[in-house]
């Protein structure tokens, strides 16, 4: 590992943490129940990104809002909170913590952890359940960290054609960090999971009202016990060698290398080992994908009821153009070099390709330094547009399981999986 990031020591963490709580002093985020789930989907196209003048930041409308312990984000809505990354953070492999996108489903979120007081539950079917301590949980189990992409199943969902309803993410629900923490299989392994277990269940401390048809007030997100990803999955307590801002799940929250974010959670206090599968809203009718090549069907055949669906799981392979953004225009001649960032919930990046003649073409990029299979990675590629005009430039990754990026958008109802090639034109002005 060449960045520093993935050293993080347990003592200078401890140090960092010597106060015992971290509070957010912002009464905003409190409010009404979540609009997610509730508007029209309106049939307007979504807006079209070609410079120069495009908007650089990924979305429209782009209004940007300052929160406790972060920079000015995107704002799409602040009831629940979702805040979106601007584009040029993804320049490097790691996307700082103040500029982490954000999102929650509930009503009342955290906005103050005592430490002296929280605790994380070990329960339900165990041998020995745990009441784990910050300190006890630092201490006990071996400290391990893991370059991860935490990216929320509905980025990019304002590309979907018909528009679905729900977050209109442009590309920014989207970043990578670098988790440390102690194994979950550690932890299991302590509790000892009793035989006939078949699933382990995350709750956070998160609260209250969420989307039509949601009869809870918890998010609770379940992985199978079977599953291979138990092993990697981390309960991290520090993103970037800091803790983790509130509104990224402080004190600890659950990484699930290679999936999508949702299984991230947040405040993570409870873990729940079942002996029943999860039946609750967040797995038997939020998150769920069509049983289909790519996850895609066709609002015709979803109208018919018979499109069988199964929880959402691995991020299929993504790249993205960062620079230039489309927003300047270029002389004729002036030596530009394209950087952008890969990853793969399916492993790592075996190429990065790159067409300055919308995809007749294709030249391999450079990749940046390697930082893990389920990590961001960085590429470029040197290029000197010559002729004036509009260059309408496209990149393509292969994942290292050789999945290639397809040229054709996805569709399934909530808006997940959108993994087409990106495109972005760049207008180059005669400089003679
Ligand atoms: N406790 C809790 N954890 C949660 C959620 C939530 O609503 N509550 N949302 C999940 C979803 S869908 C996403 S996209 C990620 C967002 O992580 P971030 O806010 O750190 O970017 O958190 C996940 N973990
Ligand atoms: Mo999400």
């Amino acid at each position: 590992m060449g960045d520093s990031k993935l050293g993080f020591t347990r003592r200078r963490l401890l140090k960092t943490l010597g106060a015992a709580s971290v509070t957010l002093a912002a009464a905003q985020i409190f409010g009404e129940p979540n609009a997610a789930g509730q508007e029209p989907s309106g049939l307007q196209p979504a807006p079209e990104f070609t410079g120069p003048g495009a908007n650089p930041y990924w979305t429209s409308p782009g209004q940007f809002a300052t929160y406790p312990q972060k920079a000015p984000l995107i704002l799409l809505t602040d009831r629940p909170v979702q805040l979106e990354t601007p584009r040029h953070y993804f320049l490097s492999t790691f996307t700082p913590n103040d500029a982490f996108f954000v999102r929650w489903h509930l009503q009342t979120i955290p906005n103050a952890v005592d430490l002296k007081e929280w605790r994380l539950h070990v329960e339900g079917n165990v041998e020995r359940p745990l009441t784990l301590s910050f300190p006890e949980l630092v201490a006990r189990f071996k400290s391990v960290s893991v370059a991860a992409v935490n990216q929320c199943s509905g980025n990019s969902r304002s590309r979907l054609q018909p528009r679905v309803a729900g977050g209109q993410w442009g590309n920014g629900a989207m970043g990578n960090a670098a988790w440390t923490g102690v194994k979950l299989r550690e932890i299991l392994d302590a509790a000892g999971v009793k035989s006939g277990s078949v699933q382990v269940q995350f709750e956070g401390l998160d609260r209250g009202l969420g989307p039509k048809g949601f009869g809870s007030n918890r998010f609770l997100k379940s992985l199978d016990l079977t599953n291979p990803v138990i092993d990697e999955c981390l309960v991290a307590y520090a993103m970037n060698g800091e803790p983790l801002p509130m509104l990224n799940g402080f004190p600890v929250r659950l990484i699930v290398p290679g999936y999508f974010a949702t299984y991230y959670v947040k405040s993570l206090s409870w873990i729940r080992v079942l002996d029943t599968p999860d039946d609750n809203f967040w797995m038997k009718a939020a998150y769920r994908i069509p049983d289909a090549p790519r996850g895609n069907t066709t609002p015709e055949d979803m109208k018919s009821g018979k499109v069988a669906t199964v929880p959402i799981a691995r991020m299929p392979v993504r790249s993205f153009l960062i620079s230039p953004d489309g927003s300047t225009k270029i002389p004729a001649g002036f030596p530009l070099r394209l950087r952008g960032i890969a990853f793969s919930g399916y492993g790592g990046m075996k190429k990065v390709e790159v067409s300055t003649d919308n995809g007749a073409n294709w030249s391999e990029a450079r990749l940046g330094p390697d930082e893990g299979e389920y990590s961001f990675r960085t590429w470029s590629l040197d290029w000197t547009p010559k002729s004036a005009g509009r260059h309408p430039l496209a990149v393509r990754a292969t994942d290292a399981k050789g999945n290639v990026q397809p040229d054709e958008g996805v569709w399934n109802p909530g808006g997940y999986l959108w993994n087409k090639i990106e495109r972005q034109e760049i207008v180059v002005g005669d400089a003679s």
